[in-house]
């Protein structure tokens, strides 16, 4: 303690640096435990694990017997916004954000004192920051595996309305996909689609474009044979974003997956008036992906109530539906009707 230069600030020192070390190895215990019990992840546990123990070295028994809880007029503290947790997302993100906080407490006391410990709790609030940057992309993977129905949409009138009716029937992945727009309206409806999507913990994807993915800091971007690459798309978004891209028949799917996409569209399986002038790819290539693909994939194209069978039987894991969601009279009921239907093929064990 040869830095604390005058005795009577030492106890409020050594009792800041008590509580934030019990702050941070709390924060960290609840982030392990799922880590280790929801997600099964051994590395992400493991890293909780050892960062815990080392705080836990430099919680001397010095430190720990300046706790003075009696006097202690934070304990009955608390804001409203402590007593909520809406979900999971919202638990881990406030957990996080209690270790680096505690870290950054301990990393500016622990100058008045042990100047080690200070930059060690530098150091290890930079691991947390990775281990929540490796979280979010391993939710936003698990969620596009786990995801079998995508909506992409259209530009219509009441756009956003009918995205969030979509929503509340248990919709989990969007993109925006709008051809016809300019920049400034589209960098609005695609932060305000973000936004909707993320409320409703839904993934979002932007079409085509990899600056606007970028602006509004969105899940990820859906690339077509004519876009940029997916390594360039990768270069800019960071690694934790979901590259996806269209194929329309077996060469482009190989080609997509050796580039590393994280998931494919599948199709056109029938001709399209939303992609007018592309011909189908038809159940023939439904199939053929139903055998070789090795990334998650949507069959696309002309899919509605009438075929949506066939391609499931084809082996479609997952269905990407522009009309049958955008035009319904309730696109709610539409989007519960496609999950029925994908939750029965897959109990009947049809699916692959
Ligand atoms: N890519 C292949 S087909 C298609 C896209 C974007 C459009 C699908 O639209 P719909 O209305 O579901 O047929
Ligand atoms: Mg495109």
């Amino acid at each position: 303690m040869s830095n604390l230069h005058s005795a009577s600030i030492q106890p409020a020192v050594w009792r800041i640096l008590d509580a934030n070390f019990d702050r941070a190895r709390e924060g960290l215990r609840i982030i392990e435990e799922w880590c280790r019990f929801a997600l099964n992840h051994q590395a992400m546990a493991n890293e909780c694990k050892q960062m815990r123990q080392e705080l836990g070295m430099w919680h001397t028994p010095e430190i720990r017997s300046a706790r003075d809880t009696i006097r202690d007029v934070g304990t009955t503290l608390s804001h409203p916004r402590e007593e909520q947790r809406t979900g999971i997302e919202q638990l881990l993100q406030a957990n996080l954000c209690r270790v680096q906080e505690a870290l950054r407490v301990l990393e500016e006391y622990g100058k008045l004192s042990s100047p080690a410990m200070s930059s060690g709790c530098k150091q290890m609030r930079y691991r947390v920051y990775a281990l929540e940057s490796n979280l979010l992309t391993y939710r936003r993977r698990q969620q596009l595996t786990s995801s079998r129905l995508y909506l992409v949409t259209t530009p219509m009138p009441d756009l956003l309305p009918r995205v969030e009716a979509a929503l509340q029937g248990g919709l989990t992945l969007v993109q925006y996909r709008d051809k016809q727009s300019n920049d400034v309206d589209r960098l609005a409806i695609a932060q305000a689609m973000c936004q909707l999507c993320h409320n409703y913990g839904a993934l979002f994807i932007v079409n085509d474009r990899v600056d606007l993915a970028l602006a509004v800091d969105a899940d990820g971007v859906h690339l077509g044979q004519q876009d940029v690459s997916i390594s360039i798309a990768r270069q800019i978004l960071g690694s934790q974003k979901i590259v996806g891209k269209s194929t329309t028949n077996p060469l482009e799917m190989e080609q997509a997956i050796k580039e590393g996409a994280d998931y494919i569209g599948v199709g056109p399986v029938y001709e399209t008036p939303t992609k007018a002038g592309k011909a189908a790819a038809g159940l023939e290539y439904v199939q053929h992906a139903a055998k070789h693909a090795t990334v998650p994939w949507f069959a696309i194209g002309g899919i509605d109530n009438t075929n949506m069978d066939d391609v499931l039987q084809a082996g479609a894991p997952g269905l990407a539906m522009v009309r049958a969601i955008m035009n319904a009279d309730n696109p709610t009921h539409a989007v519960q009707f496609c999950l029925a239907m994908l939750n029965r093929v897959s109990q009947a064990g049809v699916r692959l």
